[in-house]
């Protein structure tokens, strides 16, 4: 079976043909408008960014490559003794849009095991960062040192061919993700096991596999958790404000490793990834001023309003897009009915699950009342151990790289240039529209 570059040199010659000549054809076919409520509300809406690898449905939510999560389960191969979708696989598939066999994903596999070593300067760089530095900020500083030895900047200062950015785009990637599961692995034994702990990769496991064993989790329920973490969170079409701003930063030519690396700061705000971490810090402060694991549905009820006549948003809920249950959420949930149905937090997620929607649609503001994929994840971490609630953004950013950086190598094989849309003072808007 071909193996991954040959796949995709293929793909970028036939697909570079096909894009260029749709995109001169119908270079002045309107797709929408813009207006002022969307330039002064987050440009919700506006058709402006190109995203090969998803798409999201505000009803029915994401599909990768056309594909929904309940496709991954059935279509894409797992390990022998697993259930969960590989995210090897996953990758193959946002890259290539095809289903990989069982080969060509663990080709993915020997490829990012034999890759994961990190060099010397990037271990010490992590061991001295303070261990109440935020486990993002961490990762984000070790991602973007990586980029000493970007093979994209090499052959960019040598002089690069436009037409072949692409491939060193996807030489930086492999190893980038290769290596995320051993910075991340790291950072977490520096900050809650004392620096101690395995950094070898053992070859016959899995990037999940191998990224949890370096955590010091052992419990094979918890690498089939990984695994399904870290193929939900991959991507999410590229309006959201991690996968735009890798975007526009390697728009600027950037590397892969330092636009990856200003996605993964904006991951880090809490109307965003860090909702993940919001999620139980908001649920553990619930639980401590209720008095219990799992309080019955009045008092949750009270608690909410509470939260919201603080003027804190509910973590967890509402979407940007999506209008109904983010079936990222679900996969959890099916999860979590296999696999922990009596958790006391499993059930509190199910009471929140019934209070929050009601309560935020009676404020006929919230476009969303339904819960996102940040409301469940926390929970399935908390029943395996994991109640390091500010490493939980760290898993979301590695999943999220699969998506980002296959974008780049997509976004560069079809020669985008730099993105620079155009701004409005108000002055400036206020006279536009008077000539309406
Ligand atoms: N709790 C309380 N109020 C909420 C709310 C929530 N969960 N969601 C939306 N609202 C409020 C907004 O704050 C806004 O209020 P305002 O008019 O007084 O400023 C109003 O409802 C309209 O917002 P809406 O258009 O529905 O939502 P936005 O597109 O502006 O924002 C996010 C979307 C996701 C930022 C918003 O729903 C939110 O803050 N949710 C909680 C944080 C969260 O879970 N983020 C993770 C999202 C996602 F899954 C991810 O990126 O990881």
């Amino acid at each position: 079976k071909a193996d991954l570059r040959t796949v995709v040199a293929e793909q970028v010659k036939s697909e570079r043909a096909r894009v260029k000549k749709f995109a001169v054809e119908k270079a002045n076919t309107k797709i929408g408008e813009v207006t002022v409520s969307q330039i002064y509300g987050g440009m919700r809406g506006i058709p402006a960014l190109l995203c090969e690898t998803s798409s999201l449905d505000p009803e029915e939510g994401i599909r990768f490559r056309g594909l929904t999560i309940q496709d991954l389960y059935d279509k894409l191969p797992k390990l022998e003794c697993g259930e969960e979708p590989l995210p090897e696989a996953v990758f193959w598939l946002l890259m290539t849009g095809k289903i990989p066999s069982k080969e060509q994903a663990k080709m993915i596999t020997d490829e990012w095991n034999d890759k994961a070593e990190l060099p010397d300067y990037v271990k010490k760089l992590i061991d001295d960062m303070p261990t109440d530095l935020h486990p993002m900020s961490q990762l984000s500083i070790a991602v973007t040192s990586l980029n000493k030895d970007s093979q994209f900047m090499k052959a960019y200062k040598k002089g690069l061919k436009k037409l072949d950015f692409w491939k060193y785009s996807l030489e930086d990637t492999m190893t980038l993700i290769a290596k995320l599961p051993n910075i991340a692995a790291r950072i977490y034994r520096n900050m809650y096991r004392g620096g101690k702990g395995c950094d070898e990769i053992d070859k016959k496991l899995d990037w999940s596999g191998n990224f949890a064993r370096m955590m010091d989790y052992e419990d094979p329920i918890f690498h089939e958790l990984l695994r399904l973490y870290l193929s939900i969170h991959c991507d999410h079409d590229s309006g959201n404000v991690s996968s735009h701003t890798t975007h526009l930063v390697a728009s600027a030519l950037s590397d892969p490793f330092i636009s990856y690396a200003a996605g993964l700061n904006g991951l880090a705000g809490p109307l965003h990834g860090l909702a993940n971490q919001e999620v139980l810090v908001w649920i553990e402060k619930m639980r401590k001023e209720l008095g219990s694991e799992n309080p019955p549905e009045d008092q949750v009820r009270d608690y909410v309003q509470k939260t919201l006549k603080a003027g804190q948003v509910i973590p967890g809920f509402g979407h940007a897009e999506l209008r109904k249950i983010d079936p990222r959420y679900t996969a959890q949930q099916d999860f979590a009915k296999v696999y922990l149905p009596n958790y006391e937090g499993f059930l509190l997620v199910n009471t929140i699950f019934k209070v929050v929607p009601p309560i935020l649609e009676s404020l006929g503001k919230v476009k969303n009342p339904w819960p996102n994929v940040d409301a469940h994840s926390g929970t399935l971490l908390m029943y395996f151990g994991m109640k390091e609630m500010q490493f939980y953004t760290v898993l979301f950013g590695v999943s999220r790289a699969l998506g980002v950086l296959s974008s780049i190598t997509w976004h560069r094989a079809f020669v985008i240039p730099i993105e620079r849309p155009k701004s409005y003072t108000t002055e400036d808007l206020m006279e536009l529209v008077k000539k309406q």
